[in-house]
């Protein structure tokens, strides 16, 4: 998945138990990939967390597990999307 222009290109991605999703920063903003809702959510970072990702960094996360995982970007949490894995 990219990211451009300070936003997520897709809003849902749908995946099987296995996959892994990758994301690539192709905006020239810092952002992450967070778990969670966004920053006050007590899972924050609990299943996966990129860290700040500058332009053309990729973050890739292995789901292992069927489930519903939002994510979110720390310095925009209006950056808000869903994983689905079946
Ligand atoms: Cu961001």
């Amino acid at each position: 998945m990219k990211l451009l222009g300070g936003a997520y290109s897709y809003s849902l991605i749908i995946k099987l138990v296995g996959d892994t999703v990758m994301w690539i920063n192709h905006d020239s903003d810092m952002h992450t990939i967070t778990s969670g809702l966004g920053p006050n959510n007590l899972n924050l970072g609990k299943q996966f967390d990129s860290g700040f990702l500058a332009q053309g960094q990729v973050f890739k996360h292995t789901f292992k597990a069927a489930g519903d995982f939002s994510y979110f970007c720390v310095p925009h949490p209006t950056m808000l999307r869903r994983v689905i894995v079946r």
